[in-house]
């Protein structure tokens, strides 16, 4: 636990590129189009939060590595899907993806959809390979949680309030029920997994996780819509000033631009008083939640 924060986190990041790199598809392998397209849309970008969050909640279950860096490449699958189905035309239809041409982009629509399929079917395939958690109960139940998470009833169903959104006044409690879906869920499942590889924490600690959690998620999304009018194209990698452009209801149209700064530290607050209890041994969750609050990009 001596490890600086940063050389922490670079380590997870490098053993989940390099898990991902081995568990992908190789570009010579048919479909090459498709098995290249998956592997243009996960490899060598992102700042690897969800994986994070997994490892973090790992240390604090005292987890085998190897289960917890399983579950960590599942998320980000998930997530990388959304984004490559988030990026096409029929839904925020955008150009540039981790500073590079979006899939359907530098492929084609057809196959961005069938990369995001492939990504979303082969996160399942690595949950149900092989034994990641205490009994065979909690695995079944985790492949549950992230489908649940990922599907009608967390992310896709949080996008389909997004698209419905467009144009309209939320209001506060609306915009939030519709990032616990579409963002919080998959923030959710990474650190719930991530816990759930081993059977150390009881009800109890899962539940005060939870909660740590669905803060977590939603710092992430107003921190999300700060950095869409704050930063530029170049340091998000991505196009900003989508939000207005698209008219979207955010929580910087909402609150403002202080409001939303200060909502983002409550939350981060209340993340923080999740954890009490735990001491130490939630050091990393802490550094992560600071990492997500902090961050430029
Ligand atoms: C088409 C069935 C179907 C489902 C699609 C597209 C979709 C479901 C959901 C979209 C959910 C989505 C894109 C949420 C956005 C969350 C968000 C703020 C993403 C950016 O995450 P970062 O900053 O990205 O972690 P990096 O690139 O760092 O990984």
């Amino acid at each position: 636990m001596s490890v600086d924060f940063q050389s922490w986190a670079s380590n997870c990041q490098a053993r989940i590129e390099a898990f991902l790199d081995s568990r992908l598809p190789a570009n010579d392998c048919v479909p090459m189009r498709l098995h290249k397209a998956m592997r243009y849309s996960v490899l060598g970008g992102g700042k690897r939060v969800r994986p994070l969050l997994s490892f973090a909640a790992g240390e604090l279950a005292f987890v085998d590595i190897e289960r917890v860096t399983v579950v960590a490449a599942a998320v980000e699958l998930i997530h990388a899907y959304s984004l490559v189905h988030d990026d096409l035309p029929c839904m925020d239809d955008d150009i540039l993806r981790r500073g590079k041409p979006t899939c359907h982009i530098e492929f084609d629509e057809a196959t961005a959809l069938l990369t995001g399929d492939s990504l979303q079917t082969l996160a399942f395939e690595l949950l149900a390979e092989k034994r990641l958690a205490d009994t065979p109960e909690t695995q079944l139940e985790m492949i549950a949680q992230l489908a649940q998470a990922s599907g009608s009833r967390g992310m896709a169903g949080g996008q389909a309030f997004d698209l419905d959104s467009v144009g309209k006044t939320l209001s506060l409690p609306e915009l939030e029920f519709m990032h616990v879906h579409k963002t919080g869920a998959l923030i959710r499942a990474a650190t719930m997994l991530g816990a759930r590889c081993s059977s150390r924490l009881d009800v109890d600690q899962l539940d005060k996780l939870d909660h740590f959690a669905k803060c977590v998620g939603l710092a992430f999304q107003v921190v999300d819509d700060l950095l869409d009018i704050e930063a530029t194209t170049a340091t998000l990698g991505k196009t900003a000033g989508k939000d207005a452009e698209n008219n979207k209801p955010t929580y910087v149209s909402i609150l403002g631009i202080s409001q939303a700064r200060e909502l983002a530290e409550k939350l981060q607050h209340d993340a923080y008083q999740a954890l009490d209890g735990f001491g130490d041994d939630a050091l990393r969750l802490r550094q992560v939640t600071d990492f997500i609050i902090k961050r430029k990009f």
